[in-house]
């Protein structure tokens, strides 16, 4: 019986050992985003090791991961970090019961980890962002220290189940842990949230202006009838969202800045917000495409745009387009999170609406798709002309830098992709018989579309309606009535832009310049 009772007794100890870790875990994450809140949110240890995790991930296992987890990719990743640390935390207290002082190095050795990952972001800003790491993992390795000595075993037992350690003192120091460490991340939390209010509160306040050059209403023939298709305007809150922001950056609009500098600016500049605003605004309709998207994917909008036409700030700056004599061929957009995107300043300046956008489909933007100032560029995917929460634009040479995604092996230059996507049918459905109403949306931003063909399995094109075109720069809606045959069959879409190029059927993958092909869905007519 001795000896069941004693593996008994090195279970639990086992389980007491992985729970003093957790809590020791616990308190290392709360006391850092007690820190966190104190000096700067953005740098709370999951949140830059998710970031430095983003930064280092191979564009093909990025591509991977927004194809499997779509938007929810960075809750995946975070889940992930929380993980490993939650399973690393039990085997370090399991550790601590023999060697006390082992287990609290190894909680210190994380807290250089979260250190070295917080100063290695594009973003940091000092030493400053390795405190809540720091101070974490010191407050972390002091918790297991004391939980181990609690735990480990003592001389005289007495306790019931006469394990040798002391239960109930084991468990008042757990509670009082649990309790400290919960109270410091609440506090933590309440912080990182009131910082955010400033930023909240004066886009809650901001005026937009009335755009001196405003849209025209979208034509009531650019929107089809068609149950499952795609609005023609994107509504904000379905407007899909891809970047690298674990953490949303929420900005000040009235102490946010954008400065002009660099190469062939005669007159660097510094702007508020409420300079730009007071300059003449444009309202433009402009639909955004995600290089990542595949196709028949998801990740492309349309929506109704406000802001200071780019070309005419950077004249102002003194800045010429290389095919007018102009020194640097690369605009290179910064934000405020240190992102980077490199677009070419001949399409910038060459009487396309590249924007400042300020407000989307009516509102000022949504933190989520950069306010105060995200930059467009129509017919560019978005990693190269849309940078969000933008506060530096430096013009240089392709040449000289690479720009964010472009160290990742992307394209420097990326005009969309002549594309067409059937949303109704959906795939495997199973339409009812008969006349079926196959629809979908096609674009090739700033060439404009001009024809979109249907194709049922192997048989000829069929030249499809098209809806009334808004611009050049938006993405156009079509229909195809089909008589359908009860059987499986394929449809097949393919548009044809305004310079008459026909949308090419080789597949490409999304990386380096985006994805090509046709898109077809196979459904079944019973
Ligand atoms: N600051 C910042 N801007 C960014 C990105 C980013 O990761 N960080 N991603 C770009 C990419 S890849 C795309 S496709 C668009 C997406 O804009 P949306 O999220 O508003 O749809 O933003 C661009 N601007
Ligand atoms: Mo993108």
């Amino acid at each position: 019986m001795g000896g069941v009772s004693s593996f008994r007794s090195t279970l639990s100890r086992a389980a007491l050992g992985a729970l003093a870790g957790l809590l020791a875990g616990f308190t290392a994450l709360a006391v850092a985003e007690l820190v966190a809140g104190l000096v700067r949110p953005t740098a709370g240890p999951v949140t830059v090791v998710g970031g430095a995790v983003i930064d280092r991930t191979p564009a093909s296992v990025k591509d991977f991961a927004i194809r499997t987890f779509g938007e929810n990719d960075k809750t995946v990743l975070q889940l992930g970090i929380l993980a490993v640390l939650a399973i690393t935390a039990m085997g370090l207290g399991v550790l601590s019961l023999r060697h006390r002082r082992a287990g609290s190095a190894g909680v210190l050795l994380f807290g250089v980890v979260g250190a070295a990952a917080a100063l290695s972001r594009p973003d940091s800003t000092g030493f400053g962002d390795a405190l809540p790491s720091i101070t974490g993992a010191v407050a972390g390795a002091f918790t297991l220290y004391l939980l181990a000595s609690k735990g480990a075993a003592t001389p005289s037992g007495g306790e019931a189940g006469g394990s040798g350690w002391s239960r109930r003192g084991f468990l008042t120091a757990a509670v009082v842990t649990a309790a400290a460490a919960t109270t410091a991340g609440t506090l933590g939390r309440f912080l990182v949230g009131r910082k955010g209010q400033g930023a909240i509160a004066s886009r809650n306040t901001l005026v937009l202006p009335k755009p001196a050059s405003p849209a025209p209403p979208v034509p009531s023939g650019a929107q089809l009838k068609v149950p499952g298709i795609s609005p023609f305007t994107t509504p904000n809150r379905d407007f899909y969202r891809v970047d690298t922001a674990l953490v949303v950056p929420r900005v000040d609009a009235g102490t946010w800045r954008l400065r002009i500098q660099g190469k062939g600016v005669a007159r660097p500049r510094t702007y508020s917000l409420d300079q730009l605003l007071a300059r003449p605004l444009i309202e433009r309709d402009i639909t955004l495409a995600c290089v990542s998207n595949e196709v028949g994917g998801p990740y492309i909008g349309n929506a109704r745009w406000l802001g200071v036409p780019l070309a005419e700030l950077l004249r102002e700056a003194g800045v010429q387009p290389p095919s007018r004599g102009g020194k640097a061929d690369q605009l290179v957009a910064r934000s405020v999170d240190g992102m980077t995107l490199g677009s070419p300043v001949e399409e910038v300046m060459d009487g396309r609406d590249a924007m400042l956008a300020v407000a989307m489909n009516g509102e000022p933007l949504p933190f989520d798709h950069g306010f105060p100032v995200r930059m467009l560029v129509p017919g560019l995917y978005g990693y190269v002309s849309a940078c969000k929460w933008i506060t530096d634009i430096e013009l240089t040479t392709f040449d000289a830098y690479d720009p964010y995604w472009v160290k990742r092996k992307w394209a420097r230059k990326a005009p969309v992709k002549t594309q067409a996507r059937i949303d109704t049918p959906t795939p495997f459905a199973r339409p009812a018989g008969g006349t079926i109403t196959v629809a979908g949306v096609a674009w090739a931003q700033h060439r404009g579309i001009t024809r979109v063909e249907v194709r049922i399995d192997d048989g000829p094109w069929q030249v499809a309606d098209l809806a009334v075109q808004d611009t050049l720069d938006t993405w156009r809606q079509w229909s195809y009535r089909w008589n359908a045959a009860p059987g499986g069959h394929t449809i097949t879409v393919r548009a044809t832009d305004g310079t008459g190029a026909v949308q090419t059927e080789e597949r490409s993958r999304t990386i380096p310049d985006g994805a090509s092909g046709w898109h077809s869905v196979f459904v079944t007519v019973p």
